[in-house]
């Protein structure tokens, strides 16, 4: 299948002129891929539908954010229809610059109860984006926006969890899952040509969108399996996107005190004892720490960078794992593990979680004593092999 698709792509690189080149490069992987968007595309173009709201998950990324914008800018370029993206947390600052768009209104639903239905009404179509399982949807938003739409879509690239009974993965009414692609945001993109939608009629910011969330995804377009995903950012630039421009926005000058902070989590980060693990527990005076810097843009900064700074000791000790314990809500501790060649989605899937294979997570209730919590955490790795 992948060698259709470099056929293609070569192919039309080679036949057509740059204003005509082919958004085949998004072609679907396999006839299941191509099933789903053909009953994506029929609903979208059969179906009564004057507003819709988009979201991506709890905790949100890059991908995540730049799969819902380039949704919402995809559907309102082709049915002129007004489209709410919501975002579960604050959308941080460096996200900023894909907002502005007419017609797209963009909401950052932070507490719990909001009473969501009656603030907003019902829509004739929510699309939830790079979200795996229901767990990871702010819950009032599930129960009262997305259940309650007409229809209801899912478009992801996560593994969909089957390991659970309650069936949390199959939530929506139409699903594409496409496990191979780097990112959902390339997912949008294989919307385009079946929408019948003109990709230089897209504003911009369509093209910015879907490269932020590739960026995001591949590790600045660095990891492994990562090849669609350069093709896609070339089409893109093909298609007026300056790559320069979205890499200033995302990434802001680090104030000093996020600098001294780092230097400080630094002596917290811990060994296993069979050496195969570096984990920082972040525990009460570092999350103190974390929220005296006071605004949230700089949290979620910290936070992105934290797990870029255990992959580095990570590989600068040799330890195949890096792990994030972090107390989140009241009572669960969130668990972020990576790896750089041990799969580790077994393990996030045995505690309900899921992710990829080298980059995976979990939520677990949080135990009356949490040290030893996280020691037999630090031992399911230790002894895997
Ligand atoms: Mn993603």
């Amino acid at each position: 299948m992948r060698i259709n698709y470099i056929n293609n792509y070569n192919y039309n690189f080679k036949t057509q002129n740059t204003n005509q080149f082919s958004f085949k490069g998004w072609s679907p992987e396999t006839p299941e891929n191509k099933e789903q968007i053909d009953k994506i595309c029929n609903l979208l173009n059969t179906a009564d539908i004057k507003r819709v709201s988009i979201s991506g998950h709890s905790f949100p990324d890059s991908d995540s954010i730049g799969s819902s914008f380039a949704m919402a800018m995809l559907l309102n370029t082709k049915y002129k229809v007004p489209v709410d993206i919501f975002v579960f947390g604050n959308l941080p600052r460096k996200y900023k610059f894909l907002r502005g768009q007419p017609g797209i209104r963009v909401f950052s639903i932070c507490d719990k109860n909001n009473n969501l239905i009656r603030r907003f009404g019902q829509y004739d179509l929510s699309i939830s984006m790079d979200t795996p399982d229901n767990m990871r949807i702010h819950t009032d938003y599930y129960k009262n926006i997305f259940l309650k739409s007409k229809h209801r879509v899912k478009i992801d690239h996560h593994q969909t969890p089957t390991n659970n009974k309650k069936q949390i993965g199959n939530y929506a009414e139409y699903s594409l899952v496409d496990t191979k692609s780097p990112s959902a945001s390339q997912l949008v993109m294989q919307f385009v040509e079946p929408l019948d939608v003109k990709k230089e009629l897209l504003p911009k910011k369509f093209n910015e969108a879907i490269y932020t969330g590739i960026l995001g995804d591949t590790g600045y377009l660095t990891r492994p399996n990562t090849d669609s995903a350069k093709q896609d950012a070339i089409l893109l630039i093909k298609n007026g996107l300056k790559p320069k421009l979205v890499k200033a926005a995302l990434h802001p000058e680090i104030p000093q005190e996020v600098n001294d902070f780092f230097k400080e989590a630094l002596c917290h980060v811990k060994l296993s004892p069979k050496k195969r693990v570096v984990y920082l527990y972040i525990d009460d005076e570092i999350q103190k720490k974390i929220n005296e810097l006071n605004s949230q843009d700089m949290a979620y900064e910290i936070n992105n960078k934290l797990k870029g700074f255990l992959t580095d000791t990570r590989r600068l000790t040799k330890a195949n794992f890096s792990l994030i314990f972090q107390k989140v809500e009241e009572n669960k501790l969130k668990v972020s593990a990576r790896s750089e060649s041990i799969n580790i989605l077994d393990i996030a899937k045995k505690h309900h979680g899921g992710g990829h294979e080298n980059a995976a997570g979990f939520c677990i209730p949080l135990r009356k004593n949490i040290d030893m919590q996280i020691k037999s955490i630090i031992k399911e790795f230790d002894d895997q092999y």
